[in-house]
């Protein structure tokens, strides 16, 4: 197999992903990059790379002879609903230099989207794989797009793209940051250190999320699918909790009885969060490629809780 190419490997998923790889494909197989340079010394090749320069996609897909690219930079919601100018430039002219670098040296491509890539008017419970996309953010103009144009350049040019509509993503390595799911992992920290967390969402604010080691089994599953069983390329929806801040702060206080949630509301955040759907019909992504989520709300709060009690020191 050739080497993989993973950018914005220092974020969320990256972190987490990157290590994961590098377990099946072995260390020198999987080239990380970043726009940061990564604080520790990195366990396999690293470059840095900014996304918005072709040229430095595609030094580097040239010197290792990359085979395919997981396209992980992007800005998350709420920092692209602050900052929607350089938002389209990084997550959309990101995209299509990855895409263009791809179609030149014959790689695949992972592409995430996101439940941002819907609106107001798609229908909000068990939302079907093909519905009505009318995103109001510019987070969701760009998912929406990017997923186009992961089509197009299949169809167009032959480029073998998949992707997932990913939800929030739940995981105790690295934090998210500007995103509207982004309460469901500052809950963990806040719970462990504080036993208080004062969330930005409104407590019957239902999305969909899934835990980190279910999103990473997800990706490498889809990219190593047989694509003659795929009825879809880009933008598979997959979930595997549809959670409200109550039922996690009530499982969380299983755990720990004494944890107190409370509430003071960010309107950008909830206007967004309004807009995105309550739960995901995964059932094309089951069919298609056997997606089987592990953890549900019960076994994610369990692990989340007794990962971070290793890492963080309750406050006295
Ligand atoms: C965000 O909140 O922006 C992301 C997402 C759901 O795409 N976590």
């Amino acid at each position: 197999m050739k080497p993989i190419l993973v950018t914005g490997a220092l974020g969320q998923i990256g972190t987490e992903l990157v290590p994961a790889l590098r377990e099946r494909h072995g260390p020198e197989a999987v080239i990380a990059t970043d726009l940061r340079m990564p604080p520790d010394a990195p366990e396999g090749p690293f470059a840095h790379v900014d996304v918005t320069r072709q040229n430095q996609i595609s030094e580097v897909v040239r010197r290792y002879d990359v085979g395919s690219i997981y396209h992980l930079a992007a800005l998350l919601s709420a920092l692209a609903e602050d900052k929607p100018q350089f938002a389209w430039d990084l997550n959309m002219g990101g995209l299509y230099r990855v895409l263009e670098v791809a179609r030149q040296y014959d790689c695949a491509v992972f592409n995430p989207s996101s439940i941002g890539a819907f609106g107001h008017t798609t229908p909000r419970e068990r939302t079907p794989q093909d519905t009505i996309q009318r995103p109001s953010t510019m987070y969701g103009v760009t998912k929406v797009a990017g997923e186009l144009l992961c089509d197009y350049y299949a169809q167009r040019f032959g480029v073998d793209s998949r992707g997932l509509r990913l939800p929030g993503i739940i995981s105790y390595v690295a934090p998210p940051g500007g995103g509207t799911t982004d309460y469901a992992v500052d809950i963990f920290h806040q719970a462990v250190r504080y036993r208080h967390y004062t969330c930005f969402l409104g407590p019957e604010t239902r999305l969909d999320m899934m835990y980190m080691p279910d999103t990473v089994a997800a990706i490498m599953q889809l990219m190593e699918a047989d694509a003659n069983n795929l009825s879809h390329r880009n933008a598979f929806n997959v979930s595997a909790m549809s959670i409200t801040p109550e039922e996690l702060a009530a499982e969380i206080r299983k755990h720990i009885p004494d944890f107190v949630i409370d509430y003071d509301i960010d309107p950008v955040r909830q206007a967004i969060a309004d807009s995105w759907p309550r739960s995901l019909d995964v059932s094309v992504a089951r069919a298609d490629w056997e997606f089987e989520p592990r953890y549900d709300l019960a076994a994610m709060t369990a692990d989340m809780l007794e990962q971070l009690g290793r890492r963080l020191t309750p406050a006295k």
